[in-house]
């Protein structure tokens, strides 16, 4: 962790509060503190938050804020180093993953929501009334207010930055939590934002934990309008309760048990790598991954022994985020393999250095269990995925279908028809063909059932954040 862990409120920075140990994943040793935020900071955030949109924030016209997001996600590029490494020390997750992924991800979400909020044009209509005489509809779109965005400790910046572009972007003040585990990078974009002469207020950034902390206080605070949230289901659940009580808007991105589908009619090897990919990037620890992969049986054989080969050979993957997380991944495959076939991994990879303090897992590929198994059925969310044979189409739908959650899916076949028949009956929020999180920011980004609720991305973002309301003048 380079710079200190900061909140950063009204346009101050403040390291108030009762520190907690920040841990590095790869090597298990602490290498700083985060500060517990106490209720008064997280009151005098939102406090912060409601006062600037009073101010001169409220004038900004939509392009004034347009280059506002430019002017973030220059100074983001102008420090992407730095958030490079502080994302992998946090995360642990390898540079290659972080200068690719996540920290391109978070300078595109600021520079598509500038750029769609430039060409967003107000509509309005000429109408008739029954009485024959004219009215004049037009639309006016006013920010929600205050909104707290709460984020998870997997893509850390990417998914912050997600929602914090299309909050600024429509108006609103932000006051972000950003995972207690990860606060690296969202003390970096605390000092863009004041670098990009954000008016003070505008985006404040709060640090702590959830239950019966800084995420639960934020959450339940009067003053905030909307709760923008990504994380576990669970927490989802938490949060919503908090919310009900004020009729707080809420868009949750939540968890995942996401299934894959290889038909025998597709390219295996393309079934493979992109299978390794969607079961295995950063360690499984990215809510689009997969977790169970059905096969066709007439290739079931050759798709596993290519994919636990492919598994084996993996390198430069990096730890579970916690000792917690490991313990939860390491808990489910210890009665995975018990139960079940381990064709790939299934324990802890051996270094003989300091990362044998790290909270590792080997990338692993389970066979052989019951659909109701655990490891089948719940969120792993570790480099762990389940093979099962099926015959049918129609099976193979009802097998992805039976989970709780919908949020991705992937569908790897050569049979154009067929692609087009069983994507739109995956009851998920995004189902990849022949591919995976091959992403168009603008596209509808979110799940079903469990998985979430609303959708975020282009213009879906930019409602959220967003009261429409209509002025009706009679000519
Ligand atoms: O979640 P948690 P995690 C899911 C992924 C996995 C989880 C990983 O599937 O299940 O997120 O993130 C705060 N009131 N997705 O373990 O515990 C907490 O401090 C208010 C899906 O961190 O829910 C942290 O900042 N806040 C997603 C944040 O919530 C509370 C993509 C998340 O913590 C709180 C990424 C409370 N009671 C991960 N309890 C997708 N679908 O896009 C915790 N927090």
């Amino acid at each position: 962790m380079a710079s200190p862990v900061r909140h950063y409120v009204g346009g101050g920075f403040d390291a108030s509060g009762v520190p907690f140990p920040l841990v590095d994943p790869v090597t298990g040793s602490a290498v700083g503190e985060v500060p517990q935020a106490s209720r008064e900071v997280v009151d005098r955030a939102v406090r912060a938050a409601r006062e600037a949109l009073r101010g001169p924030w409220a004038a900004w016209s939509p392009a004034e804020r347009s280059r506002l997001l430019h002017r973030i996600a220059d100074g983001i590029e102008r420090r992407f180093e730095e958030f490079v490494t502080a994302e992998c020390a946090d995360t642990g997750k390898p540079r290659e993953l972080a200068s690719t992924v996540d920290i391109p991800r978070a300078v595109a979400n600021f520079r598509s929501y500038a750029d769609l909020l430039a060409g967003r044009s107000e509509r309005s209509w000429h109408t008739t009334t029954p009485d024959g005489r004219g009215a004049l509809n037009y639309t006016v779109h006013k920010p929600l207010g205050v909104v707290a965005v709460i984020s998870p400790w997997n893509l850390p910046l990417l998914l912050l930055t997600w929602k914090v572009a299309p909050a600024l972007a429509t108006g609103n003040t932000v006051v972000a939590k950003p995972s207690e585990l990860t606060p690296g990078t969202a003390c970096l974009l605390a000092e863009v934002m004041a670098e990009a002469q954000v008016p003070a207020g505008v985006f404040n950034l709060v640090h702590g934990t959830g239950a019966d902390a800084a995420g639960q206080w934020l959450t339940e605070h009067p003053g905030v309008d909307a709760i923008a949230f990504t994380g576990e289901s669970s927490t989802g659940t938490a949060i919503m309760r908090a919310a009900a009580a004020r009729l707080a808007p809420v868009s949750f991105e939540l968890g995942g048990k996401n299934a894959g589908l290889v038909f025998a009619d597709a390219d295996l090897e393309q079934a493979v790598e992109g299978t390794l990919r969607s079961a295995f990037t950063h360690s499984g620890q990215v809510c689009l991954c997969t977790e169970r992969v059905y096969v066709q049986r007439p290739v079931f054989d050759e798709f596993a022994a290519a994919l636990a080969a492919g598994a084996k050979e993996l390198s430069g993957y990096g730890p579970m985020v916690s000792a917690a997380h490991r313990d939860k991944v390491l808990g489910h495959l210890a009665r995975a393999t018990a139960d079940g076939d381990v064709l790939a991994g299934g324990g802890v990879p051996h270094f003989g250095d300091e990362r044998d303090g790290g909270f590792w897992v080997e990338p692993t590929v389970l066979a052989g269990l019951p659909e109701d198994h655990p490891a089948v059925r719940d969120e792993i969310f570790g480099p762990v995925v389940h093979l099962a044979p099926f015959d049918t189409e129609e099976e193979a739908l009802t097998l992805a279908n039976a989970s709780p959650y919908g949020l991705a899916a992937t569908v790897w076949t050569g049979d154009v028809s067929r692609a087009h028949r069983v994507a739109p009956a995956l009851d998920v929020g995004i189902a990849w063909v022949n591919t995976w999180n091959l992403r168009d920011l603008r596209t509808p980004f979110g799940g079903v059932k469990a998985s979430g609720i609303g959708r975020e991305g282009g213009d879906h973002s930019l409602d959220f954040f967003s009261e429409p309301m209509n002025v009706c003048v009679k000519l």
